[in-house]
C-alpha cells in the first residue's frame, strides 16, 4: 500500500479556548492554523483521512477548578490520580467550544468529540483519562486500513502526547508535526520531558517540511 493510502492527519483540539483570548490559551496557537491548512489543502498527495478531535466538556466538568473551588492549574487527587485543574474551557455549545474560524474544518472525515462525561476527562483522541474506554478512532482508523498516523494542534505536551503515546502503543507508525503545535509548558521545561517520552515510546517528531 502506498503512503497517501496508509496515512491520517489528526488536528487536536484547535479550539478557541485553546488559542489566545481563550480561556485555557496556549501561547502560539493560533500560528499553526495556517501551516495545518496547507496540509489540508494537499491531502490528495498526503492523506487518506482527516481527523479533527475536539474537547468538548459539559458544564461543572471534573477538569474544571471551578467545580472544585480551586484555582487554575491547581493539582488534586481525583479518582485516585494527581490530576491537573483547569480553568472552565471548551464547554459545549459555547464559542470557546469551537474550531478556530480559519482552520479548513470542512474537509475533515471524521470529528471526535471528547471529555464529554461529567466525571472522566479524556486527553488522548483514541481513550478517555480511565485508559480503557476507547473513543472509537482505533477502530476507524484500522477499517480504513490507516498505519501512519501525524499528529498536529494544542496541546503538544498534553492532548498531542497522550494521543501520540496511544497511537504508537495501538502499533500505528506515529509522528508529530511540531511546528504544528505549541506547548502548554507549565511549569518550563514540561513539554522537553512529554518530547523525550514520546521518542523513547518510538514516535517520530518531524517538522511540516518533511511533507
Ligand atoms: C487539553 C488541558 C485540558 C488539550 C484539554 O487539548 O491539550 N489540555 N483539556
Ligand atoms: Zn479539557
Amino acid at each position: 500500500m502506498n503512503t497517501l493510502e496508509s496515512s491520517a492527519l489528526i488536528i487536536v483540539d484547535l479550539q478557541i479556548d485553546f488559542c489566545p483570548g481563550g480561556s485555557l490559551a496556549v501561547n502560539g496557537g493560533h500560528e499553526i492554523v495556517s501551516g495545518i491548512n496547507d496540509l489540508i489543502s494537499k491531502r490528495s498527495v498526503l492523506f487518506k483521512k482527516i481527523i479533527l478531535t475536539a474537547d468538548w466538556h459539559p458544564v461543572n466538568h471534573i477538569s474544571f477548578a471551578s467545580t472544585h473551588n480551586l484555582e487554575p492549574f491547581a493539582r488534586k487527587v481525583v479518582g485516585g490520580d494527581i490530576v491537573t485543574l483547569w480553568p472552565d474551557h471548551c464547554v459545549e455549545g459555547l464559542k470557546g467550544s469551537e474550531f478556530h474560524p480559519d482552520l479548513q474544518v470542512e474537509k475533515s472525515d471524521l470529528i471526535i468529540r471528547k471529555g464529554r462525561k461529567s466525571n472522566l476527562d479524556s486527553y488522548s483522541a483514541f481513550f478517555e483519562n480511565d485508559r480503557v474506554t476507547p473513543t472509537g478512532l482505533k477502530g476507524y482508523l484500522t477499517d480504513h486500513s490507516i498505519q501512519k498516523v501525524y499528529l498536529s494542534g494544542l496541546a503538544f505536551d498534553w492532548c498531542v502526547y497522550f494521543s501520540a503515546m496511544d497511537s504508537t502503543k495501538l502499533g500505528f507508525e506515529t509522528y508529530v508535526i511540531k511546528d504544528l503545535t505549541r506547548s502548554i509548558d507549565l511549569p518550563a521545561g514540561y513539554a522537553l520531558e512529554k518530547e523525550i517520552e514520546m521518542k523513547r515510546a518510538g514516535v517520530k517528531i518531524i517538522d511540516s517540511s518533511y511533507f
